[in-house]
C-alpha cells in the first residue's frame, strides 16, 4: 500500500493515466485534514515551474551583477539543465574565490515538505557544508523569542515541547485548562515532518462532553477555542497577556495563595519576581485594577480567575503566537512564573504548556523519537545571523547586532541560495525586504511553484514535490512512520533537490563526498538502517528496511508511561536538576539580567504594545486554516475561502460599521509601510479594535515596477514591522501591527500571483 506524508497529514495519492487525481486520508487519521485536496488540481497547474530559469538581465554578463533591481520586474529565460547548472556552479565558484564562504547565505528558513531525505533546507546545507560553509540563521520564525529564553529559565523549547503532558492525561486530570491565545483548532492540522494521526480535536471535544475541565479561551478572537462550546471567553487586548498574567499573580500573592514550598525548592528568584508584582521594585503594584486598565478584562474577573486557578488543577497555556511579538520574551517567561506561584508543575494535568494548539505533536503523547535523518557535515563558517534579521543582514553589512548576550556583526552576503522556504511570506515589511533583496549579486533559488520569492531570484531550479520521489516520513511524537513512495513522475523537467545539488558538486568537484557514492533508494536505505539504534535505545524495534517499505507505514509504539511535563524534576529537584545555572526554574536570572538589556530586564516584565497611534486597529496575521503558511494557496481549497479573490480578514462588526464596511467588501489595510487589499468578513467575536487575517496569500503587487505598490491579494507582511522581538532574542515581531482600514471603492484588480512570470526568448 502506498502512502504519502505531508506536514498536515498522510494520505493515499489516487493516480488515473499517471495524473495525480486524489488524496484518501490515511486509514488511521480520524480527523483528517482538507489541505490535502489542494494538491491533485495544483500539482501540475501552470503554477508549476517547470524547466530552470534564468532573469533575463541575469543572463547576460554585462548586467549580471548589477541588476538585482530588476528582480521581480524582469522576464525569464528557459534554459537547458546543463546550462543552468553550469551558471550556478561558476557563481558559487566566483563568490568563494573572490569573498569566501562568508559570503554565502545558506539560512534558507522555510518548512519544504514532508520527508526526512528530500527535507530541502537539510539537503541545501550538506551541499553548502561540502563547498565549504555559510552564513547560517539560528532560531525559527515561530519561536524566535521562546527558543532563545526557554534555555535560561527552564530548559531547551524542542525538549519542553516533546514532552508536553498528553492530551489523554489532561482529559483525566485538569480541572481548570485557562489558554492565553485559545486552542485553535486549524492549527492542529499541522506538525513539522508530518501530522499522521490527527488526536487535538478529537481530544476537546471529548473533553468539553465530559465536562470535566473548564476552559477559558483567554484571546481576542471567541474562535480561537470553537472546538469547546462552554469556554469562558475573556477578550484580551492583544499583546496585554503580560499585564493580566501579572494581575493574576498579585492576586495569588496577595491573598498568600502562592505555593511557598514549590517557590523555595523549585525555583530561584521568587523576591525580585514578588517584589516587582508587588511595586516594591517600581512603585507600582500589578493590582487586579492597574491589569484591568491595560488588557481590557475587569478587576473582579481577575481577582475570580486568579482564586479558581489556586483552588484547582490549572494548566495555563500559551500559544506560540504571544512571543512573536515586541517583547515576546516576557509572555512566555509571565506564564511560566504564574504557573510556578501556583505550584502545580510537573503534576499531571497542572502547570504550564507553551504550545497547546499550535501544533499537532503537542501533547501527543507518541514516542520523541523520530527517524531517519540526512547527515549535513560541518559548517566552517562560524557566521550567523537570528533568523528573522535577514533584511538587516543585506541592508547593512557589517553592521552590529546583540544577540542573547553577544556582539555580533552582520556578514557581507553577495549570494544568496535557497531551498524549501520563501521568504516574501515569511518575512516582515516587504516592502523593506524587497529593497534588501536587490543588494546581493546573486539570488538562487529551488522552487516547485511560482511563488513571489521564485519570481524575485536569478536562477530557478524546479523541484520535484514528495509525491513525484521516494522518501520516509518521520516526525517527532508523531505516530507512524510513512515509506513515501512516488505515485507520479516528476512535473516537467523537475528534479528531487538532491539530484541538484549532486549535479552541482559534480561541477564542483565534490561529488563523492556530497554523495558518498549512494542514489535515492540507497541513502533511504541507509538513513533508515543507522536511526535502528536510535530507535532500539529508546525501546522501538524498527522492521527490517524492506519490510518497512513492504508495509508501506510503522506503527510507532507510544511510552508504556504516560508523559507529564518535568514529571521527574519535581519529584526531585536535586536529583534531576534543570539545565540553567541554579538547576531550577530562574523566575529571575541572573544571565539575562548581566546582559543589560532594556528590552528584556532579569525577570518578567510588563511592557505596553507599541502602537502607531494614527493606525488605531490592531492586526494579527495568524495561521492559515486552508493551507500551510503560503504552500498551495494556488490550491483548491485556500482558494474557495477568498472573497472576491482575496484573503479573507475578520473585522469586529462596530469597527466596520463606523467605516462603511459590510461583509463581503473588499478593504484597503494599510500604514507607513504598506497597503494590501483583503476581503471583510464581519464577527461579533472579535475584540473592537482587533482585526485578524491568515498568512500566506501571495504577495501579488498592482505594479511590481513602483516601489511600495499596494498588493491585491492579502499578504500582511506588507503591513508588520522588521523589528526584532528584543536584544534577547531577536525574533519575529509580526504581531504588533497597527493599520487603518477603509473600503475599497475602486475598479478591482485581478490576481496575477499564481500565473507563472512573462517569459522571454533565449535571444531576446
Ligand atoms: N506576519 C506573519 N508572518 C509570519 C508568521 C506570522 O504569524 N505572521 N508566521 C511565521 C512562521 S511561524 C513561519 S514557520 C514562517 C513560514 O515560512 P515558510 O516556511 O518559508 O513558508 P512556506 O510557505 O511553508 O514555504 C515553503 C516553500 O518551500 C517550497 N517547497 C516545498 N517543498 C519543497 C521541496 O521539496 N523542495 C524545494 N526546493 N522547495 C519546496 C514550497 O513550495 C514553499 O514555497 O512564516 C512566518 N511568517
Ligand atoms: N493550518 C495550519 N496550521 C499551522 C500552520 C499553518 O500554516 N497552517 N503553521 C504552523 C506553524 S509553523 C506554527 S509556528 C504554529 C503557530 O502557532 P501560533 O503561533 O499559536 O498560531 P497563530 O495562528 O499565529 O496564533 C494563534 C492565536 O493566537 C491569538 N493571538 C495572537 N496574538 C495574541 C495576543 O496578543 N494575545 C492573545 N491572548 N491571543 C493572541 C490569535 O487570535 C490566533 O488565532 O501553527 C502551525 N499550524
Ligand atoms: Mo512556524
Amino acid at each position: 500500500m502506498a502512502f504519502t506524508s505531508t506536514h498536515w497529514g498522510n494520505y493515499r495519492p489516487v493516480v488515473r493515466n499517471g495524473k495525480l487525481t486524489g488524496m484518501e486520508p490515511a486509514p488511521w487519521d480520524t480527523d483528517p485534514s482538507p489541505i490535502g485536496q489542494s494538491i491533485p488540481g495544483a500539482i501540475d497547474s501552470p503554477t508549476r515551474v517547470r524547466r530552470p530559469a534564468v532573469r533575463r538581465g541575469f543572463l547576460h554578463p554585462a548586467t549580471r551583477h548589477d541588476s538585482g533591481a530588476q528582480r521581480g520586474r524582469e522576464a525569464f529565460v528557459e534554459v537547458p539543465w546543463d546550462e543552468a547548472l553550469d551558471l550556478v556552479a561558476a557563481e558559487l565558484r566566483r563568490v568563494r574565490d573572490a569573498h569566501g564562504n562568508g559570503a554565502i547565505f545558506g539560512g534558507s528558513y522555510g518548512w519544504s515538505s514532508a520527508g526526512r531525505f528530500h527535507h530541502a533546507q537539510s539537503q541545501l546545507h550538506r551541499f553548502l557544508n561540502g563547498f565549504g560553509g555559510y552564513v547560517y540563521s539560528k532560531d525559527s520564525y515561530s519561536l524566535g523569542a521562546g527558543r532563545v529564553l526557554l534555555p535560561h529559565i527552564v530548559d531547551a523549547m524542542d525538549k519542553l515541547l516533546q514532552q508536553h503532558t498528553s492530551w489523554e492525561v489532561l482529559e483525566q486530570r485538569c480541572e481548570l485548562f485557562v489558554s492565553f491565545g485559545g486552542l485553535p483548532a486549524r492549527n492542529t492540522q499541522v506538525s513539522p515532518g508530518g501530522a499522521s494521526a490527527h488526536g487535538v480535536r478529537p481530544a476537546l471535544r471529548r473533553m468539553a462532553a465530559a465536562g470535566r475541565t473548564r476552559f477559558v479561551n483567554i484571546s481576542p478572537v471567541r474562535d480561537d477555542m470553537a472546538e469547546v462550546p462552554q469556554a469562558q471567553w475573556l477578550a484580551v487586548r492583544p499583546g496585554t497577556d503580560v499585564a493580566l498574567m501579572l494581575g493574576l499573580a498579585h492576586v495569588l500573592l496577595a491573598e498568600n495563595l502562592h505555593d511557598r514550598a514549590f517557590l523555595a525548592s523549585h525555583t530561584t528568584g521568587f523576591e525580585q519576581v514578588r517584589d516587582y508584582i508587588l511595586g516594591h521594585a517600581d512603585g507600582q503594584p500589578k493590582t487586579p485594577r492597574w491589569a484591568a486598565e491595560r488588557c481590557g478584562i475587569a478587576a473582579e474577573e481577575i481577582v475570580s480567575l486568579a482564586r479558581r486557578m489556586a483552588a484547582q488543577r490549572t494548566l495555563v497555556n500559551v500559544v506560540y503566537s504571544l512571543q512573536r511579538a515586541r517583547h515576546g520574551e516576557q509572555t512566555f517567561w509571565m506564564a511560566v512564573t504564574l504557573a510556578a506561584l501556583l505550584g502545580q508543575i510537573g503534576l499531571p494535568g497542572g502547570g504550564f504548556g507553551l504550545g497547546y494548539g499550535c501544533m499537532n505533536y503537542i501533547g501527543s503523547g507518541q514516542t520523541s523519537f523520530s527517524g531517519a535523518r540526512l547527515p549535513q557535515g560541518h559548517n566552517a563558517v562560524a557566521q550567523f545571523i537570528p533568523v528573522a534579521r535577514i533584511a538587516d543582514m543585506l541592508l547593512q553589512p557589517g553592521a552590529p547586532f546583540e544577540y542573547n548576550g553577544g556582539q555580533h556583526r552582520y556578514p557581507d552576503v553577495r549570494l544568496v541560495y535557497w531551498a524549501g522556504g520563501n521568504v516574501f511570506h515569511h518575512h516582515q515589511d516587504l516592502n523593506r525586504t524587497i529593497e534588501a533583496w536587490q543588494r546581493p549579486e546573486t539570488i538562487i533559488t529551488h522552487e516547485q511553484y511560482w511563488t513571489a520569492q521564485a519570481r524575485h531570484s536569478d536562477i530557478v531550479l524546479p523541484a520535484t514535490t514528495a509525491l513525484e520521489r521516494d522518501d520516509i516520513g518521520s516526525a517527532s511524537n508523531e505516530r507512524f512512520m510513512v515509506a513515501m513512495q512516488a505515485a507520479i513522475a516528476p512535473v516537467g523537467e523537475a528534479r528531487d533537490d538532491y539530484a541538484i545539488f549532486t549535479g552541482l558538486a559534480q561541477r564542483l568537484d565534490f561529488a563523492q563526498a556530497y554523495t558518498e557514492g549512494r542514489d535515492t533508494g540507497q541513502w533511504l536505505r541507509h538513513l533508515y538502517e543507522s536511526s535502528r539504534p536510535r530507535a532500539q535505545a529508546q525501546g522501538i524495534a524498527l522492521p527490517a528496511f524492506d519490510d518497512f517499505w513492504q508495509a508501506g507505514h510503522f506503527d510507532l509504539p507510544a511510552p508504556q508511561r504516560p508523559v507529564v511535563l518535568l514529571e521527574r524534576f519535581r519529584a526531585d529537584p536535586i536529583a534531576h536538576p534543570l539545565p540553567t545555572p541554579s538547576g531550577r526554574i530562574e523566575l529571575y536570572s541572573e544571565t539575562i539580567a548581566g546582559f543589560g538589556y532594556d528590552d528584556c530586564p532579569g525577570h518578567a516584565t510588563w511592557f505596553a504594545p507599541e502602537m502607531d497611534s494614527n493606525s488605531p486597529i490592531h492586526l494579527l496575521s495568524v495561521q492559515p486554516a486552508t493551507r500551510l503558511h503560503s504552500q498551495y494557496d494556488h490550491g483548491a481549497v485556500s482558494r474557495a475561502s477568498k472573497i472576491a479573490g482575496r484573503e479573507p480578514i475578520t473585522l469586529n462588526r462596530a469597527d466596520a460599521a463606523a467605516r462603511g464596511i459590510a461583509d463581503g467588501d473588499v478593504v484597503r489595510v494599510f500604514n507607513r509601510r504598506g497597503a494590501f487589499l483583503a476581503g471583510a468578513r464581519l464577527s461579533d467575536g472579535i475584540l473592537s479594535g482587533v482585526a485578524q487575517i491568515a498568512t500566506g496569500a501571495w504577495y501579488d503587487p498592482v505594479d511590481a515596477h513602483t516601489p511600495h505598490s499596494l498588493d491585491k491579494h492579502g499578504n500582511a507582511n506588507v503591513v508588520t514591522p522588521d523589528i526584532g522581538s528584543s536584544r534577547l532574542g531577536q525574533g519575529c515581531a509580526a504581531q504588533t501591527t497597527s493599520v487603518q482600514i477603509e473600503r475599497w471603492e475602486a475598479r478591482l484588480p485581478p490576481i496575477t500571483a499564481f500565473d507563472p512570470p512573462p517569459f522571454a526568448p533565449a535571444t531576446a
